[in-house]
């Protein structure tokens, strides 16, 4: 083991902390925290929802780590010094409501997955049944990130201070909107003035965020000390490739984002569901299939060119056909800019990782886009199978039987829906309201051609049917 980060490379003042995040995982770390960073004038306080691992590894590093751009050409690396603290929120709860309720904090900013918002996929409303929301409307002292932002929000209140703004940057449809519905209904539950003070004075930007950010693995550390000459204990490996949106829509002071290459914009909407869509859509896309097929990452994929021809017609037939560019947008060359970055063999993005918790993603990512085609005459085989590949994995059975560890919140429930007959499987999830749109649940012609796919990829496997789908 070769010495920590130098000391000189972690020690820069920042001013002030002004940002708290929650969920401080390795996508935040090798983004908005990097954009920060280079923005300048700002630190960021992190605040890990579950495990204490990474204040454990960033403390005796002083709160500094390494962002690697791993480029097909070779590795860059660039030592992040924004974070001022991190703290571990089921530890200390309390401490974690001083900070966000602090005068110098303006903006809660937050990577908590989809299923952090305890909202229901297919409607964006507060799921009051979910028990970390239970517990919230119960105790002062919360679990969960909506009951942080609630209980933060009525401390500021209570002491005068305006609310800081809140900067949602998981991958969710208007994810500004759902975070205000699933704050403003946790308020008004437990004090409709709160509620009406966040609805007068609060600010939710939407956010557009994107960056290939693959988990960090033992042999990365490796590697990294072996080029750089010091050891990082929680080092991010990212893609070169960033993009970061954001409406202009904050109740505070906030960064100068525009001059480190953030578009900040007055409508998010069309480049999220260019992202949405065209990114991830065709990521879930390749990680069902594709783990069927028995390709581990996504780049493994793409070098199979029945994949690689599959996702090109997934992007030129059905998924651009039902999207409005965003300004000076060439959704074309997105396509084309979308392939090279899925390519980049020195990104090892696991099919595994991206399958996890399909049923919070799904909605957003490919269901929109069938229920909008077929609303519009429109076919559209190859999300169609995806949608059916989707199912086969959550079975937890691959195409040789063996067990697949499914991670999703509904895993038990999905794979008690498995049939040996493919119309019952269908049918019995698309009884699924928290994750099938009213538009699919009720279209005959949708479960027949879900019936269909889901028979072929039983009988045929995944590659032929891909190979079959594929009209490139
Ligand atoms: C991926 C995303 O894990 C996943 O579900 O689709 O994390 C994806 O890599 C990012 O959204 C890219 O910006």
């Amino acid at each position: 083991m070769g010495a920590g980060l130098p000391d000189r490379l972690f020690r820069e003042p920042t001013t002030q902390a002004g940002i708290v995040h929650l969920g401080l995982g390795a996508f935040f770390r090798a983004h908005g925290a990097v954009y920060v960073a280079e923005a300048g004038g700002w630190g960021i306080t992190g605040v890990s929802l579950q495990s204490p691992g990474t204040r454990d590894s960033l403390k005796p590093q002083g709160w500094a780590y390494t962002a690697v751009e791993l480029g097909p050409k070779g590795e860059k690396p660039q030592v992040v010094t924004v974070l001022r603290d991190v703290l571990v929120a089921p530890e200390d709860p309390q401490a974690v409501l001083d900070v966000m309720a602090a005068p110098d904090t303006h903006i809660v900013s937050l990577t908590v997955t989809e299923k952090g918002y305890c909202h229901e996929p297919s409607t964006g409303r507060l799921n009051r049944d979910h028990p970390d929301i239970v517990h919230d409307l119960a105790n002062p002292l919360p679990k969960s990130a909506p009951g942080f932002l609630v209980r933060a929000l009525a401390a500021r209140r209570a002491a005068g201070l305006p609310p800081f703004t809140v900067l949602c940057c998981d991958n969710l449809p208007e994810n500004g909107r759902v975070v205000r519905g699933v704050a403003g209904e946790l308020a008004r539950l437990i004090d409709p003035a709160l509620a009406d003070w966040i609805e007068a004075h609060g600010a939710f930007p939407a956010t557009m965020v994107d960056r290939i950010v693959p988990a960090t693995t033992p042999a990365d550390l490796d590697r990294l000390e072996a080029a750089a000459g010091y050891r990082d204990e929680a080092p991010v490996m990212h893609e070169p490739f960033r993009q970061w949106v954001i409406e202009d829509a904050f109740c505070g002071p906030r960064p100068a984002f525009e001059a480190v290459g953030v578009q900040m914009v007055a409508d998010v909407t069309p480049y999220e569901h260019m992202k949405l869509r065209m990114l991830n859509g065709t990521h879930s896309s390749l990680a069902y299939l594709g783990y069927l097929a028995g390709h581990q990452t996504i780049a493994d994929a793409m070098a199979d060119p029945v994949f690689a021809g599959f996702v090109r017609s997934l992007w030129r037939d059905e998924i651009i056909p039902a999207l409005t560019p965003p300004p000076g947008e060439d959704l074309a060359a997105y396509a084309s800019a979308l392939a090279a970055r899925y390519a980049n063999p020195a990104i090892r993005h696991r099919t595994w990782q991206i399958a996890m918790d399909g049923s919070q993603k799904l909605p957003q990512r490919i269901l929109g886009t069938i229920a909008e085609s077929r609303a519009a005459g429109r076919a559209v085989p190859g999300l169609t199978l995806a949608v059916a590949a989707w199912m086969r994995y959550v079975s937890g059975r691959d195409e040789q039987g063996q067990p697949i560890e499914v991670k999703d919140p509904l895993a038990p429930q999905l794979a008690a829906l498995w049939r040996d007959d493919p119309a019952q499987t269908v049918a019995g999830f698309l009884h699924l309201a928290q994750v099938f749109p009213p538009a699919l649940r009720d279209d005959a012609g949708f479960a027949a051609d879900l019936t269909a796919a889901l028979s072929a990829l039983v009988r045929d496997g995944a590659r032929a049917c891909v190979g079959n789908a594929a009209h490139a």
